[in-house]
């Protein structure tokens, strides 16, 4: 396995028309959540990815899985719940912006995740361990999961890899600092979004935001600057790295796990910082044209720049 990653997804239903959603009578069905955003990208990157998580017992949680599934992420350790149900998610599309989300996922069957369902062999199956700050933002038990992730990781010299992914939905911006801050000072990896960076460190500068990450014992920083890209600092190298630009943006979402994805899949390939950073830029645009937050990535044979020109050719 080369990344396993742990947390929350849901089925997301997205409006057949734009406008309040209590004008909104049909919607199509998908499935949503970060980190397996960032599992089924790097699986079409060609990619070995595992999930840990739980869903409800109900059809939604079978259909979640089978789509995750069906992506190819390994779904071995994902545990069906008896009582507690598969979290749903809307968005509400409004011309000209990003649509707003609608969360029914208190108490949902993930938000019940705990330490006991880690299971240690399968953890030290993978090289990368991959958490967003989303998951602590559920509960109590999926802090302490995440922790305890962490902890096991480390044990087994993994590299961990933190995106923020701050969702104030779930959780206020004091408490949100407060938690991430601590997670970010135990990671290898820190990727926050411009936005994120200033809301956890003050600074609005990404250089300073990753300074102080670096302060806090992470090796590998990247802020990512959406459509200017991204720059990224590591003890001996810091560097700008340019974007992509795309004719029209439908939908941000995913982007920023399609980075996570586009990153590490390049330093799974050996490749230098500056490269990889480059490779989650391209992959986070392609997020961008679509509605869904998983359904825009990129196969491994359309990014690959040998067998793209065959492609073009035939
Ligand atoms: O990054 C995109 C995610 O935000 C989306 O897929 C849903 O995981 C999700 C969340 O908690 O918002």
């Amino acid at each position: 396995m080369d990344v396993i990653t742990l947390g929350e997804s849901m089925v997301l239903f997205k409006p057949g028309s734009t406008g309040p959603l209590r004008y909104v009578d049909s919607y199509r069905r998908t499935v949503g959540g970060a980190e397996t955003n960032v599992a089924i990208a790097l699986t079409r990157l060609g990619h070995q990815t595992g999930w840990i998580s739980k869903l409800g017992q109900d059809e939604f949680g079978l259909y979640t899985r089978n789509v995750i599934r069906g992506e190819g992420v390994d779904t071995s350790s994902v545990v069906f719940d008896d009582h507690a149900p598969t979290a749903v998610f809307f968005k509400e599309r409004m011309t000209n912006q990003d649509p707003n989300i609608y969360y029914y996922r208190h108490h949902s069957a993930a938000s019940l995740l705990s330490p006991d369902d880690l299971d240690e062999n399968y953890l030290q199956s993978a090289k990368y361990l991959h958490l967003t700050g989303i998951t602590p933002a559920l509960s109590e038990s999926c802090k302490a999961t995440v922790d305890e992730a962490i902890k096991l990781a480390k044990k087994h010299k993994k590299t961990i890899i933190f995106d923020p992914n701050i969702r104030l939905k779930l959780w206020s911006e004091e408490k949100a600092r407060q938690v991430l801050m601590e997670i970010a000072s135990q990671v290898d990896i820190v990727l926050p979004g411009i936005e994120e960076g200033k809301l956890l460190t003050g600074f609005s500068d990404p250089e300073e935001i990753a300074e102080v990450f670096l302060n806090q014992g992470a090796k590998v920083v990247v802020v990512k600057l959406g459509s200017e890209g991204a720059y990224f600092a590591t003890e001996s190298e810091r560097a700008y790295v340019s974007g992509f630009q795309v004719d029209e943006v439908v939908d941000t979402a995913g982007a920023g796990d399609g980075f996570a994805a586009g990153f590490i899949s390049g330093l799974l390939r050996g490749w230098d910082f500056a490269k990889a950073v480059k490779f989650g830029n391209r992959i986070g645009a392609y997020a961008l044209s679509v509605e869904g937050d998983m359904e825009g990535y990129p196969f491994w044979r359309q990014v690959n720049p040998d067998q793209s020109q065959q492609i073009i050719s035939r």
